[in-house]
């Protein structure tokens, strides 16, 4: 925004909400309005720390700059979302505003003003609730409802960018003149306004290079993954010490388990967790959880903690629920541990990112060829990709802030890229027999194994972040009897 566009100051408004709401707030009278004024405390806080990613969003958004010189850009954090009447959905910050700005307001927008060959970022929020017109109290915004907000001068210091009125945005980009590009899907408010400005061909490029932007991971992004594995692997622990609940309940227990320990250390699930018993290891993303929990099935269990930085893990196991592989499992469950571990060696510099998912494809053809499941040669089945009915997924992914990072990301960019130090990716090869697969021997179906680690692209290899979990059965079997007991 130029100043002319936004002054220092916004305008006040000028109709009282009193006056507004006078329909909803009937018994409002002009007493009890007057005495809502006065009588607070000043609750200004004074000479905040910056937030610990301002030193690295200074740096994303210089790139960002000098990828789009002479244009107006506006990444919007994103809106509340009913849930059904007044209530909403817990919040969530769009990643590409909380890459850039380390902030998570709700309604947030960062725009990025070009100004002599670079830009000016300035940060628009919701400022603290006036109390003079009643917006605090009788505003369903107002901090007496929803809680204390940062004012623009306390953002200013947590965030290192300037701050502004975020009411007077959508006007203000209305009446800007100039190229403009905006991050869709995040704020209908914003593209409303920007609507006859932007198109959706050079929208899609910005978002195109904030997916890419994110592939490499700095050490600060690289910490808080690590911390959101370890957090992952405590409520991994969690839920094998309450498997005798969950199985006289059902998966709910095993959910609830998880998601105690996602809250209380950090901000939430990455994602919906699959705790898939029994046959349900066979639905990929089996998140109705309401199935029953039997001993001697498997637990297919795949969930992630997200840290209040908004990063996440993306950890699978498969445990056995009473403690102990049967034959037949151990056998499916190594064959998948041993796909992993080739897909694992196969993470390098310089390497192809598919590189990882043909090596562990190809274990896992070779056993289904060496088990009589479909007939070889091996080459000849992964030319026709029949591997296919069982493995049914790709090996892995880019993670991150997103439990897809990058998605958005140019194929020549990701799938057809070469992996660099600080890509941060999940090796997660699987087998699934369907419970109705007549095609495989009746005592493999309804059985799913998927062992999926987070594993960070160094200068010489790779380092497993999940490693704090075993993998191997016989190790998966102890450390579950040591946890039990503990
Ligand atoms: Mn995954």
């Amino acid at each position: 925004m130029s100043e002319e566009l936004m002054p220092e100051t916004p305008e006040e408004t000028e109709e009282p909400i009193k006056q507004r709401k006078n329909g909803l707030y009937p018994g409002v009278s002009d007493e009890l309005a007057e005495n809502m004024k006065t009588g607070w405390a000043d609750t200004e806080l004074h000479g905040l720390e910056p937030i610990a990613q301002a030193g690295h969003t200074a740096g994303r958004r210089a790139a960002l700059s000098a990828r789009f010189p002479g244009e107006r850009l506006v990444i919007p954090a994103g809106n509340l979302k009913t849930r059904s009447n007044d209530t909403e959905y817990a919040f969530r910050a769009s990643t590409e505003y909380a890459y850039l700005t380390g902030d998570q307001t709700q309604d947030g927008v960062l725009v990025l003003e070009p100004r002599d060959g670079g830009h000016d970022a300035t940060i628009y929020l919701l400022p603290r609730s006036n109390r003079e017109n009643g917006e605090f109290w009788l505003d369903g915004q107002g901090e007496l409802w929803v809680g204390r907000r940062h004012s623009l001068t306390e953002a200013e210091q947590l965030l290192k960018i300037p701050a502004k009125d975020v009411r007077e945005l959508a006007a203000a980009l209305k009446e800007a003149t100039g190229p403009v590009r905006n991050v869709r899907g995040h704020d209908a408010g914003i593209e409303a306004a920007l609507t006859d400005k932007v198109t959706a061909e050079r929208d899609e490029e910005l978002r195109v290079y904030l997916s890419e932007a994110r592939a490499v991971k700095d050490d600060f992004e690289i910490g808080e993954l690590q911390k959101a594995v370890d957090s992952t692997v405590r409520g991994f622990e969690d839920v094998v010490k309450i498997l005798d609940k969950a199985e006289a309940t059902s998966e709910r227990y095993i959910e609830g388990t998880f998601f105690l320990r996602a809250r209380v250390e950090g901000n939430d699930i990455g994602y919906g967790s699959i705790c898939a018993a029994g046959p349900h290891a066979t639905t990929l993303h089996w998140v109705r959880n309401d199935g029953d929990v039997r001993s001697g099935d498997l637990l297919l269990l795949d969930a992630g903690v997200e840290t209040h930085t908004l990063y996440t893990a993306d950890i699978t196991r498969t445990l056995p629920i009473n403690g102990t592989f049967n034959d037949l499992q151990r056998k499916i469950y190594d064959a998948v541990y041993e796909a992993q571990e080739a897909g694992i060696a196969a993470v390098k510099p310089g390497a192809k990112f598919r590189d990882f998912h043909d090596a562990s494809q190809r274990v896992l053809a070779e056993k289904l060829v060496e088990w009589g499941l479909v007939e070889g040669p091996v080459e000849k089945v992964l030319e026709l990709g029949l591997q296919r009915r069982w493995t049914l997924h790709g090996t892995g992914h880019m993670l991150g802030m997103d439990v897809h990072d990058c998605a958005a990301a140019r194929r020549e960019a990701y799938a057809d890229g070469t992996l660099e130090p600080g890509m941060c990716l999940t090796v997660e090869p699987g087998l699934y027999f369907q419970a109705d697969d007549l095609t495989v021997p009746e005592e493999y179906r309804g059985i799913g194994v998927r062992i999926e680690d987070d594993i960070l692209v160094t200068e010489d290899g790779n380092l497993n972040l999940s490693a704090g979990l075993p993998r191997r059965w016989d190790e998966v079997e102890a450390w579950m009897a040591r946890v039990k007991q503990a």
